[in-house]
């Protein structure tokens, strides 16, 4: 089992990764995946019951990115898991490659659901969850959302749902980086009191560091214990995180970094390297 210090340094290495396949695409989204490096971290290489070499076994358990701009990200983390080969990185939105800008079920049956459309995956997720629980499955399911896209009422209708049918299988992990397309979530629509607003859905709601592995963990633990309700964690985060020209700029969200901008957050995020093993060992 991976160390916090190791799980930690992968996530940096999984940042550097998102870099070069935005890089090489020309096209694609920065501040989303490279906030999201630790939960998608720790998801593939501590929390998850997955098989790399098996993405079908009936037993997985399932994880829906809702917001599927996130995309990057995700290919990265299963890459390094070994569900493709690392020469997969550069063909991000290319034609014919399993990595499409937004995931693809079509062209890669590893991704559990295409997703874009925002609001659509959260309301998957909650049918996969109770579909499990019809089956007497014992599998999770987990799904990533981000925050912008909770201006979506259909986010608001699956809520509804699951704290309804008190989905105890669902856990979703909310991106909580206070940026969308056009500028930050406060501005454009509020979101506050957001955790308020899922307890008053029956939802069990904990707030977590978004770049805190551990943190994560323990929060996943925390809401396979709750019993009768599903659990949205909000991570917050801090977008373009680990790339100083980048962090915390919603012009990052949607564009990526060109040649030279790629080699100066190459070079900051392998400065990351060393200090990350003396900060978490
Ligand atoms: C239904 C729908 N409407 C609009 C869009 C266009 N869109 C793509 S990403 C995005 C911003 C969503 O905010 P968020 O996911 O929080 O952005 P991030 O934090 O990842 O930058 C929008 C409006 C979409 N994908 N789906
Ligand atoms: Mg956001």
């Amino acid at each position: 089992m991976y160390t916090i210090a190791q799980l930690q340094q992968k996530s940096n290495r999984l940042r550097e990764d998102v870099i070069d396949m935005l890089v090489h695409a020309g096209s694609g989204h920065s501040a989303g995946p490279l906030d999201l490096a630790e939960i998608f971290t720790a998801l593939y290489f501590r929390i998850m019951d997955h098989d790399p070499k098996n993405p079908s076994w009936e037993d997985r358990d399932r994880l829906y990115l809702s917001c599927g701009h996130n995309a990057p990200i995700r290919y990265a983390a299963m890459i390094e898991a070994g569900y493709l080969p690392k020469s997969y990185l550069k063909t991000l939105r290319k034609l014919g490659s399993p990595l499409q800008g937004h995931p693809s079920r079509h062209d890669w049956k590893a991704v559990e659901s295409s997703s874009g459309p925002l609001g659509q995956g959260s309301s998957v997720a909650v049918g996969a969850a109770l579909s499990a629980r019809m089956d007497k499955k014992r599998h999770w399911v987990y799904c990533v959302v981000s925050d912008g896209e909770q201006n979506e009422g259909q986010t608001w209708e699956a809520a509804m749902l699951a704290g309804k049918m008190k989905l105890h299988n669902l856990i979703f992990l909310m991106d909580r980086n206070n940026i969308q397309i056009d500028g930050y979530t406060e501005n454009i629509m509020p979101l506050e009191p957001i955790a308020d607003k899922y307890r008053a859905f029956n939802w069990h709601v904990i707030e977590v560091d978004g770049h805190n592995i551990e943190a994560i963990i323990d929060a996943v633990n925390e809401a396979k214990a709750v019993y009768e309700k599903p659990t949205m964690i909000i991570c917050h985060t801090i977008p373009g995180k680990g790339v100083s020209f980048m962090e915390r700029d919603y012009l990052w969200h949607g564009k990526p970094p060109t040649k030279d901008e790629a080699k100066i957050a190459l070079r900051e995020l392998r400065s990351m390297r060393g200090k990350i093993m003396t900060e978490y060992d």
